[in-house]
């Protein structure tokens, strides 16, 4: 489904000037504000594949309708996103749920709508209906070498495939662990997974980065091979300088300090990218910014000091994805907001005065401390982020327009009511 230029300019025309009488608010009080903007305009987040359709939990799923049927037309809501917002400007692929059948016409696809293609996903975490052996007791850690040798040959042939769509990095999130005490040997399975990843390590191009994706717990309950930033970091750490941690933000047990894990994993130069999602209890997967919105804050926070202090690249030197499920909203809108959220935290990071920062840090002076902060994350930023995504030739209300155009109902009449998305 397209949207003409015509339709963005007409929306945007509409509300330009309440916009601008925002803007000019702001950004009068914000010093290098065109800055800021175009840091905003650089910044995309890419859309993973598996999150276009309805999700579902362990005890149903109710599909909405109009959902894509097929990789071209995941790519042509991922299409449809960064034409609204400007931000969405790259898919994350999953194998084999998305495998293309003709690669020449994906890729010229994704560029007719100016996308690229992120980290690609294996996926160790289900048996595939033509796979010979099982992962029920999990892929890289498993006892039989046989078992894992199936593994590694999955991920290096998903590193084939992302060569062919011009991606650059590997994400590896491994269900493996136990259910019970005694189940396994932990060293041994650390052993074994180790030995797996520098397998697949070898096979990554020169150019190419691997990330190591932690969880603490689920599938398994008992224990995660992979379960926390430390055992990740111990992967990445061992297999070398194109290994690196992966935080996704739902995959932490209750109030763990995401932000210091953030902090520290910049400083030894691991962390490698980011999975956004929102949650109350566990890997809920909810709206980015949905429930805890000063968190994302303070990540940002953490993430902007850092990159910064080793010089990086805001937009390029991460790898930035949504990682999320879509139960009960309209998958598209979910995004949307998702998007906006991420951009809002990163605009409010980068307000934070730094230099009195760290001089109210060396006063000890707790008070101004979380002044500032909250100085910044109470600064109502959604009218720089509406101009900059303007000035990219986005609406400055890509969920009002995407709902003013019926654009899911045009999906629905072209897709049908009951369709699920590949792997859902
Ligand atoms: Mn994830």
């Amino acid at each position: 489904m397209q949207l003409t230029k015509t339709e963005i300019d007409e929306h945007n025309k509409s509300l330009l000037v309440k916009h601008e009488h925002s803007f000019r608010f702001v950004a009068s009080q914000i010093p290098d504000c065109e800055k800021i903007i175009r840091l905003l305009q650089e910044f995309q987040i890419a859309i993973p594949s598996w999150a276009l359709g309805t999700g579902g939990t362990r005890f149903g799923r109710f599909a909405g309708g109009g959902e894509p049927r097929s990789l071209e037309e995941k790519i042509e809501d991922v299409g449809l996103l960064n034409t609204l917002n400007r931000a969405s400007g790259a898919i994350s692929l999953h194998i084999p749920w998305d495998i293309p059948k003709d690669y020449a016409a994906i890729m010229q696809l994704a560029a007719h709508y100016g996308l690229r293609f992120d980290a690609v996903n294996s996926n160790t975490f289900q048996d595939q209906p033509d796979q010979v052996y099982s992962y029920k007791f999990g892929s890289l850690q498993h006892i039989d070498k046989i078992i894992r040798k199936q593994a590694i040959e999955h991920n290096i042939g998903v590193i084939e495939q992302g060569v062919k769509l011009g991606s650059d990095s590997l994400t590896v999130w491994l269900a493996d662990g136990s259910c019970f005490p005694g189940q396994l040997n932990f060293r041994r399975a650390f052993e074994n997974t180790l030995d797996g990843l520098r397998e697949i390590y070898t096979a990554l191009p020169s150019h190419w980065k691997m990330y190591i994706e932690y969880k603490a717990f689920e599938p398994n309950f008992y224990s995660m091979s992979v379960g926390d930033w430390g055992q990740s970091y111990l992967y990445a750490s061992k297999l070398g300088p194109k290994a690196y941690t992966l935080v996704d933000l739902g995959h932490h047990l209750p109030h763990a300090n995401i932000e210091q894990i953030v902090s520290l994993l910049l400083m030894e130069g691991k962390l490698g990218g980011f999975h956004f999602n929102d949650s109350k209890y566990g890997d809920d997967d909810l709206t980015v910014g949905s429930i805890n919105p000063y968190q994302l804050f303070l990540i940002f926070n953490e993430l902007v000091e850092g990159m910064d202090t080793r010089g990086m690249n805001h937009a390029k030197d991460l790898g930035w994805m949504i990682d999320a499920s879509h139960n009960v909203k309209d998958p598209l809108e979910d995004l949307l907001q998702s998007v906006e959220a991420i951009l809002i935290a990163y605009t409010q990071a980068l307000l934070v005065d730094r230099n009195a920062l760290v001089a109210a840090q060396n006063e000890t002076d707790v008070s101004k401390c979380q002044e500032i902060l909250q100085q910044a994350y109470r600064t109502d930023v959604r009218s720089l982020v509406a101009e900059a995504r303007c000035r990219s030739g986005g609406a400055l209300q890509p969920l009002a327009l995407f709902r003013k155009l019926n654009m899911r109902k045009s999906l629905i009449t072209k897709r049908g009511l009951k369709t699920t998305a590949t792997g859902l």
